[in-house]
Order: structure tokens, then sequence, then C-alpha cells
């Protein structure tokens, strides 16, 4: 088998490591809660972009006492108007990467996640909370406006009513408050949340590639979509992934009892 394709360089407040067919991209700046300074945001980008073929699904998580305290706020001091939108497109263009990329994400959240800490968490694909997990939305009290994307992920996860709320009176959802209206998937125990991650991110490296792909790129655009161009791409993509040899293969394999059955678990 050949080696795993190596990771993209990446600043000290960025580590990445291989576990098998997964990637594990941890923030690392834990003397500054994890703010999110343009050379992490950069770094994410790069990371997401350059990642190898053999990377089947990628866990996300964050050092020390808290996911992230969101923007580095001191990338907002002194930039003039042009360079405020050029920053925040740079956010925009790292977790669209994410979001958008090769391989799901599975973000394990604890401590804060607040501000851009949550727009990051909002790109990733499953969400994996700690019970000391906490959300909120301090740009209002810190005079600002979100500027990773939250206006446009944010109400389609929790709805825009609750994102209005959130920013206008600075009101924090905990964990479990967390999971009731959409923020995160699964609530685990405090340290538990890398390793329910990483089984999870096993599972979805197991799916029929063409699956994920479809799941990933063509599920979020269906959903934006007029229904009757919507129900049309379904058609196509459907037709594409269960055309495809491992997809025959599996289907087989099933009807053969040679697969595992759906089961609660
Ligand atoms: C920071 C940041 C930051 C910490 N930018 N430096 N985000 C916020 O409004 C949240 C701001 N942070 C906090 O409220 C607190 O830091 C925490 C509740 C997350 C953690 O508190 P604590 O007591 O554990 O840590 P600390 O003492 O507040 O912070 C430790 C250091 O990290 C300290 O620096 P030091 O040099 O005095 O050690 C803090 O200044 C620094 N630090 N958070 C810069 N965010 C694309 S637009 C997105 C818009 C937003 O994200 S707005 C939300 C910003």
């Amino acid at each position: 088998m050949s080696p795993p394709a190596p990771l993209p360089d990446l600043p000290p407040s960025l580590r990445a490591e291989r576990q098998g067919a997964l990637a594990l991209l941890r923030l690392a700046r834990p003397e500054k809660r994890n703010a999110l300074d343009e050379a992490m945001v950069r770094g994410i980008e790069r990371f997401f972009t350059d990642l190898g073929e053999d990377v089947k699904a990628v866990v996300l998580h964050g050092e020390g006492e808290h996911f992230s305290a969101g923007l580095d706020l001191g990338d907002m001091i002194g930039l003039d108007v042009a360079a405020r939108i050029a920053h925040s497109q740079t956010w925009h263009r790292a977790f669209a990467a994410m979001e958008f990329g090769r391989a799901p994400v599975i973000a394990v959240l604890h401590g804060a996640v607040v501000g851009g800490g949550i727009e990051l968490a909002a790109a990733a694909h499953v969400r994996v909370a700690e019970r000391s997990a906490y959300y909120a939305l301090p740009e209002g009290s810190r005079g600002i406006y979100v500027g990773g994307g939250a206006s446009v992920r944010l109400p389609r996860l929790i709805g825009t009513s609750r994102v209005m709320e959130m920013m206008l009176t600075g009101r924090t959802y905990d964990a479990e408050e967390g999971q009731a209206i959409g923020l995160s998937h699964y609530v685990v125990e405090p340290g538990a949340g890398l390793a329910k991650a990483i089984e999870l991110a096993r599972r979805v490296a197991e799916n029929q590639p063409l699956t994920n792909f479809a799941v990933m790129q063509a599920l979020p655009r269906i959903a934006e979509q007029d229904p009757a161009s919507g129900y049309l791409m379904e058609a196509l993509m459907s037709a594409i992934a269960s055309g495809d040899a491992q997809a025959q293969q599996r289907l087989q394999d099933f009807l053969e009892k040679r697969a595992p059955k759906t089961v609660r678990r």
C-alpha cells in the first residue's frame, strides 16, 4: 500500500496528523483560546485545498479549554473598508474549501464556540459537542458583525430568528440547548469528543466515495434549488452514484447476505 499523502505545510497554530484514512486538524493556539488569526484561516484553506485523495474524512478539534474564541480581534484594528472586505472573504474562501472540499469534516466542540468559532464549526458536516461547549455570537457587544459566513450558514442550521436574537442579546446556548436547536448532532461527556469524532469519521470513511461526494456537493445545492430542478438533480446524482461499480458490489453484498443489516445503534 502506498504511504499516506503528505499533509500541507501549516503555521504552528495548526497541527495536522494522519490516522489511516483520516486526517486530524487541531487548532493549536490555546494561549489565545484558539482565536483565529489570518495565518490560521489561510492555513485552514490550504489544509482543505491540498488534502490528499487518500484522506476519506477529517476530524477538526481544538487544543486547551476552548474550541475557539472566534476572530482574533487584533486583526480588526486599523484596517480600511477594502481590507476588511478582503479579510472576510479570506474566511469565506477557507470555510468554503472545508465545506465543499474533498472529505467530510467532523468537528469536536468544547468550551467557547463563539463568533468565528461557530462560523468554523458551521462549515463542518458533523458536529460533536462536549458538555462544556457553549455557543455565542458576541459581535454585537464587540461593535462588529459576523464575517466568516454566519449570515449564510447559521440561519440554515438554527433559523434567522435565533441568529438575530443571539447577535442582539449576546445570549449563550449550552451544549444541550445547542443540540436541541441544531448546532450540534451529538453531546458527549467532557474529554470524550475526540474519540467519538474519530469513531464517526471512520464510519464516514467507509462509505462509497461517490455517496460522500453527493452528500457534500449535491445535497446542499439541491436543498437551495427550486423543487423541480432539485428532483431532477437528485435523480441524476442517484443514477450516477448507484451505477458505480462499488455501489453495485455493495448492493449485491446485501442481497447475498454478506453485508451488515441497518440496525439500531
Ligand atoms: C483573544 C481572543 C480573541 C481570547 N481575539 N485575543 N470573540 C470574542 O468576543 C470572545 C473573546 N474571548 C473571551 O471572551 C475569552 O477569552 C474566553 C471566554 C473565550 C476565554 O476566557 P479565559 O479567561 O479563559 O481567557 P482570556 O484571559 O480572556 O484570554 C486569554 C488570552 O487570549 C488573552 O490574551 P493575553 O495576551 O492577555 O494572555 C486574550 O486577550 C486572548 N484572547 N480571545 C484576540 N477573540 C470573521 S468575523 C468573526 C467575528 C467574531 O469572531 S467576534 C467574537 C470574538
